[in-house]
Order: C-alpha cells, then sequence, then structure tokens
C-alpha cells in the first residue's frame, strides 16, 4: 500500500468515528440492566433510571417486571434499573448517579417517606422530571416531583379492620343462632332457668369478648407501613375488645415475618388474629406457627388478614390456611409509560393515581385467582 493510500485510509476511519459519536450522546451511555453498561444507546429513546427500593418480597418481583415491560425499547424507551436494597442512602446514591447521566425521567419507589427533600431539589435544578411510585415520600415542596402512581395503603388497613369487624360479627351471629336454638330446646323440655341462662349469655354476646390480635408490619416509616397501621388502628379504635398484644417490623420479609411471629407464640398463648402487613411476611408467619404445634386460617386457632395478594397467599386461601387478603397491585408499568408519554406531549398529568384493589376471602379464592398474572 503506498503511503497517501494509507493517508486517506485514516482520514476516512476517523471522520467515520466523529460522525458516529455526533449521532449519539455520550451521555448516554446507558443501558436496561441492573448496573452500569457502557454500550451506547440511541439517543431517541427516552431514557429512565428507575431506582427500585428492593427485592424483599413477590409484589415487588412483579411490580419490577411490570415496570421492566412496558418501559422497553419498542415503546420507546430506554431503562436503567437499579436495586437499592431496602437502604435509602443507596437509593440516594443511585438517583444522584441518574442525574450524572443526565437521564431523560427519574422513578423512584422509595422505601421510606422522609429524607427525599436534597436530592429531588438536585433533580430538579438539574431538569430532570421525577414520578415516585408505589409508596410516597413525605415532602412539604410537591413541585420536587411531577407525579405518583401507587395504591391508597390507609384505605388497605383500613379494610383490614372491616373485614376483622365483619367476621367477629358473623361468628357472633352464628353463636347466638346456636344459643337461641339451645334455648328452644330448653324451653320445650320446661328447663326455665338454664333458659334464662342461655338468653342472659345471648344478649351479652360471646364475642364481646377479647380479641387477642399481633401485627407484623413492613419496613418501619415506610407509606406500606404508616398506611397499613393507621388504617387498621383506626378501625380497631371502634372496639374496645380489641387488644393489640404487639407490634413489630417483620420488614417486609418471609424470614422476618416468621422469627417475630415465632417469639410473639413464646410470649402470648392467647392469640386470635394474625394482621401481617404483607404476603411473604405470612408465609414466613405460617411456617412458624405449624412448627409451634398450631393451627391457623379458616379452621385453624389463629385467623390471619394479609396484604398483597400474590399467587403464593391464593395457593394458601385455598389451603385455608390465610383467611383473607387485601389486594394491592403492583402492575403500575403501563401508568408509568403513560404519564410519561403525556409529558413527552407537553400535556397535563395528574399529580396523583391510586390503583384500586379488591379484598380476597379465602372461600373465594380459587375464582378470584383466574386471569391473575402474578
Ligand atoms: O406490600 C410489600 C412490599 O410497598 C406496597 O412493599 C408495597 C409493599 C408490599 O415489600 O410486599
Amino acid at each position: 500500500m503506498n503511503k497517501n493510500f494509507k493517508n486517506i485510509l485514516w482520514i476516512l476511519l476517523i471522520g467515520l468515528i466523529v460522525l458516529a459519536s455526533c449521532s449519539l450522546s455520550p451521555l448516554k451511555d446507558l443501558q436496561n440492566n441492573e448496573s452500569d453498561n457502557t454500550d451506547v444507546i440511541d439517543s431517541n429513546l427516552i431514557i429512565v433510571g428507575f431506582s427500585q427500593l428492593g427485592s424483599e418480597s413477590d409484589w415487588r418481583t412483579a411490580n419490577t417486571k411490570s415496570i421492566q415491560n412496558a418501559l422497553i425499547e419498542k415503546n420507546g424507551f430506554s431503562l436503567i434499573f437499579q436495586n437499592g436494597r431496602q437502604s435509602q442512602e443507596n437509593q440516594i446514591k443511585d438517583v444522584r448517579r441518574f442525574i450524572f447521566q443526565q437521564v431523560d425521567y427519574i422513578l423512584i419507589a422509595p422505601v421510606t417517606e422522609t429524607g427525599w427533600d436534597t436530592v429531588l431539589a438536585e433533580a430538579k435544578e438539574a431538569g430532570i422530571p421525577v414520578i415516585i411510585m408505589d409508596r410516597m415520600i413525605d415532602t412539604k415542596d410537591e413541585s420536587l416531583y411531577v407525579a405518583s402512581v401507587g395504591t391508597d395503603k390507609y384505605a388497605e388497613g383500613q379494610k383490614a379492620g372491616l373485614w376483622l369487624e365483619k367476621y367477629l360479627t358473623e361468628q357472633k351471629n352464628k353463636d347466638n343462632a346456636s344459643m337461641e336454638q339451645k334455648s328452644k330446646e330448653d324451653a320445650s323440655q320446661g328447663n326455665e332457668s338454664l333458659s334464662e341462662e342461655t338468653a342472659s349469655q345471648q344478649e351479652n354476646g360471646q364475642n364481646t369478648d377479647t380479641v387477642n390480635i399481633v401485627v407484623l408490619e413492613g419496613t418501619l416509616h415506610s407509606t406500606a407501613q404508616i398506611g397499613r397501621s393507621n388504617g387498621f388502628n383506626d378501625i380497631a379504635g371502634h372496639h374496645t375488645n380489641w387488644n393489640i398484644l404487639a407490634h413489630e417490623s417483620g420488614d417486609f420479609t418471609k424470614a422476618k415475618g416468621k422469627e417475630i411471629m415465632a417469639k410473639y407464640l413464646q410470649q402470648f398463648d392467647d392469640i386470635d388474629v394474625l394482621v401481617s402487613q404483607n404476603d411473604d411476611m405470612t408465609f414466613g408467619a405460617i411456617e412458624a406457627i405449624q412448627e409451634a404445634g398450631l393451627t391457623c386460617g379458616v379452621n385453624g386457632k389463629i385467623k390471619i388478614i394479609s396484604f398483597d395478594a400474590v399467587s403464593e397467599a391464593f395457593d394458601k386461601m385455598e389451603a385455608g390456611l390465610i383467611n383473607v387478603d387485601i389486594e394491592c397491585n403492583p402492575l403500575q408499568g403501563q401508568q408509568i409509560a403513560d404519564i410519561i408519554g403525556r409529558l413527552e406531549k407537553g400535556e397535563t398529568v395528574d399529580k396523583v393515581t391510586n390503583l384500586d384493589g379488591k379484598v380476597f376471602e379465602a372461600a373465594n379464592a380459587s375464582i378470584d385467582r383466574i386471569g391473575r398474572t402474578y
């Protein structure tokens, strides 16, 4: 090859490299996986940095998948996923990295409510819109986020309390009906004093007896813990016979749920009801109950109220081990994609979007679960 020809080849090569780097932004060296990646991506995609709070539960897995399935390249997105492993410190670092990377949007599922103002002010300063997902943040400055998508955790706690109210009333009615029957039989046998005794028992009602309750709380200071505790406690406050023996955080994990339930069972020998603020803790608690030689659920000693309604919880309701499950919908990806789509077009979006949830009882579990995907 002669020298001139070689020089021309070099110039052509350098020209090509310069052209390629003009069409792709070097700051968008981002990829849709857990670690930073140096692959260059199409600058026409909307880059979303997603700080997920952790991977502590089946609900969380379904939630992460929902986001990863909605914010895909085919829909015009490139997603950078970071797992905060249940630590706000990690999440704040992840958000700062997104700001440095100049992503187009930041999506945060915050582990706890307070302490976000500084980093969100930094995002605002950098002109990056923030969307809050699943749990909420506690801030006086609502301009720090453009929208939030989640569920009403206070309402979920209330539903748990209202279910227990209904359940205890039904039990009372059943007891009254059988006592009435007994008193009729006594009267027809001419046994007046016995029938009077039965009637007075009926008036007092068996189920005004103390109901001993233990609570497995989620991660303390998270919206899911605060809302579900407050909602349930507000209903419990109307019933002087509901006795909350203990409440402690199991951090939304199966292992901690089991550990704390085992401790409760050693501490208290007359637990009537377990309120467990997510299904994973419930699964752990059921193991602890069974290992202690006790029973739970529909025909068992300890009635169980759980939250989330994931697939394994339906298995356990069908097996009669969980009485009721308060649904919390983790499938929030489509809502997020729609919100970003509207913002891109310059449209206004609702500040708060709450997805509805149902109450699933063991008796209907096999039918209610049909068509559910997680
Ligand atoms: O109930 C639990 C998860 O924030 C609603 O977090 C969510 C909760 C959910 O770990 O399973």
